[in-house]
């Protein structure tokens, strides 16, 4: 399948891309008009209850990504955090996600294992840019005869390593062959990445989550100029947890479902999600 992701980057226009943690948080995104999805860590750890430090196994990622391209058909973005290890677990690993059918896949040049990047006080401590950039080339040569976008994903700004530091590390791995930078920040306003961006050498596209600094619209990205892609990292799992959270005490308040009932999706709305009606089709076509 052509990578549309690719597609829509190149032809100049910025791709903005939803997290999903199982295929019905990545069909709704889908149904909502993103052009891609983000396989994100953060979120499917969430999903299991436990922190986003590499806890969860590759294969459980894994797991989850295949389920989730099975059942959409926009871009997948797949969140390989450090890559399990060093550059060889990075091409073992990019091999798998390649022929799983991701657009793209993200490796970030933080330590193994990983804290959460926006958590006060994690650990953020970064590999040598010679290691990562071997890291880099290893994906992509994992990539070859895939149609796989290779994104790099520098930490400097989220270890305070300062501006000087997150540019160099963005040209080293634009040299070392990644296809687009994604630079992490964790500050309240845009002003970092604003100002990292107007001092790129736009060597490569760039790529932000704007999580931190939610004041940046599509339209002042869309002005700067140089980034290509906005993923908003985690916006399905916060809204899982307010709506549940909403529902669930308004059941214990009213004492049943009588008054809840109305106000959510219906059960109809759940067998639309899940193709029922193609089931049926399949029922009165195959079944003897
Ligand atoms: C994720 O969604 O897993 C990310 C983005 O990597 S962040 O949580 O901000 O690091
Ligand atoms: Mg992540």
């Amino acid at each position: 399948m052509a990578n549309r992701l690719r597609d829509k980057i190149g032809s100049g226009g910025l791709a903005t891309v939803m997290s999903a943690h199982n295929p019905l948080s990545a069909r709704l995104a889908e149904e909502a008009g993103f052009d891609g999805v983000w396989a994100s860590g953060f979120e499917l750890s969430a999903a299991y209850g436990v922190p986003d430090a590499s806890l969860l196994s590759f294969t459980q990622h894994l797991d989850m990504t295949r389920a989730i391209i099975e059942q959409c058909s926009i871009p997948l973005i797949a969140d390989l955090d450090t890559g399990y290890g060093n550059a060889v677990n990075v091409g073992h690993v990019v091999g798998a996600y390649a022929r799983a059918g991701s657009a793209a896949i993200v490796i970030e040049d933080k330590i193994f294992p990983k804290d959460t990047s926006l958590l006060p006080g994690g650990r953020q401590e970064l590999v040598r840019i010679e290691e990562f950039q071997g890291k880099i080339e290893a994906a992509r040569a994992a990539s070859i005869g895939h149609d796989l976008l290779v994104i790099a994903r520098t930490e400097a700004l989220i270890a305070d390593l300062g501006m000087a530091e997150a540019l160099r590390r963005g040209g080293a791995y634009a040299e070392a062959g990644a296809d687009l930078l994604l630079i992490h920040s964790k500050r309240r306003t845009p002003d970092e990445i604003v100002a990292f961006t107007e001092s790129w050498s736009g060597a490569i596209p760039l790529v932000i989550v704007p999580t931190a600094y939610p004041d940046l619209t599509e339209a002042r990205v869309r002005a700067l100029g140089k980034i290509k892609i906005v993923i908003y990292a985690n916006h399905a799992v916060r809204a899982a947890v307010t709506a549940m959270r909403e529902v669930f005490a308004a059941i214990r308040r009213d004492g049943g479902i009588h008054e809840i009932d109305k106000r959510i999706a219906s059960v109809e709305d759940i067998f639309d999600l899940q193709r029922v009606a193609a089931m049926k089709a399949a029922e009165k076509r195959y079944l003897r």
